[in-house]
């Protein structure tokens, strides 16, 4: 059955709208699962409009990302990205060896549920970032920027630090988590080697998995200064991978970033 609270009524046949939160102005996305869905979407080369949910369109399961395809919603980044996989046929991006598939899924685990919650850690720790201009600041004026930074930024963290909690690194102290991350890190940059992508020569769904995560522990404000220097220090080619992937699919970061346009044009003609 198709969605009867649809965000987009007058859809086009196979054109993928996402909803996210607007632009940031120091990342394209700050959630790290638009962000995967996003660049999903460019590598796939599939067309489509991304949607502010303006703080308040939230899928189902209560959180964005959700994209909205030929009339259904379908929400969680990684059942999106399995449903557009399907959708529009790109089983090319999951080609791999059995042994690289699986060994993919262990990066993907732990891209997602590991390395990822060192970014929410730190967000649990501090977020008020999200209220300045490197945020969504530029967006909001008056009353509205009043609500959002002293409620809604407050809500946020808060609810991000009860997440750390309950998946668990959220109980561990700051050397703990920094261990842990570059832990993470070092696996990643034996991985990907001197490789231009995480299996190989051609990109794969799991680097965008891997670009979304690494970019935001590089572009938005982790709760040690460690993190940054270790990737320019000890794991540069995860640091170069992530600039390789920016420079070929998000060639409009910087006017994504100072315009806060949510639908720039970003391909080379
Ligand atoms: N497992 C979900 C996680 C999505 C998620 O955590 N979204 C956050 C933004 S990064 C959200 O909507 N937070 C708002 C809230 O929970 O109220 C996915 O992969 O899409």
């Amino acid at each position: 059955m198709p969605s009867t609270n649809l965000v987009k009524r007058d859809w086009e046949k196979d054109h993928v709208y996402l909803i996210q939160f607007p632009r940031a102005g120091m990342i394209p996305s700050p959630s790290p699962y638009a962000f995967k869905v996003e660049t999903f979407l460019r590598i796939a080369d599939i067309p489509y409009t991304n949607i502010n949910n303006e703080f308040k369109k939230m899928s189902a399961r209560g959180q964005i990302p959700f994209i909205e395809l030929n009339g259904r919603q379908h929400a969680d980044s990684t059942i999106i990205i399995d449903t557009l996989i399907e959708h529009f046929h790109k089983t090319e991006l999951e080609n791999l060896s059995a042994s690289d598939k699986a060994t993919a899924r262990a990066y993907f685990a732990l891209l997602e549920h590991h390395l990822c919650w060192v970014t929410l850690y730190s967000r649990g720790q501090d977020f008020k970032w999200l209220a300045t201009d490197g945020g969504f600041g530029r967006l909001l004026s008056g009353i509205k920027a009043f609500a959002f930074k002293n409620f809604i930024v407050k809500s946020f963290t808060s609810k991000v630090r009860g997440r750390a909690a309950a998946q668990g690194m959220g109980t561990f102290s700051k050397e703990e988590i920094l261990e842990q991350c570059k832990k993470d890190l070092d696996a990643l940059s034996v991985q990907l080697g001197d490789k231009p992508y995480l299996f190989g020569s051609s990109i794969k769904t799991i680097d965008a998995t891997a670009f979304a995560h690494l970019a935001e522990l590089i572009y938005t404000p982790q709760f040690s200064p460690e993190i940054k220097t270790y990737f320019e220090e000890k794991t540069p080619n995860l640091q170069a991978y992530v600039n390789r992937i920016k420079e070929k699919y998000w060639s409009d970061w910087d006017e994504t970033t100072s315009t806060q346009d949510m639908n720039t044009t970003w391909k080379m003609e």
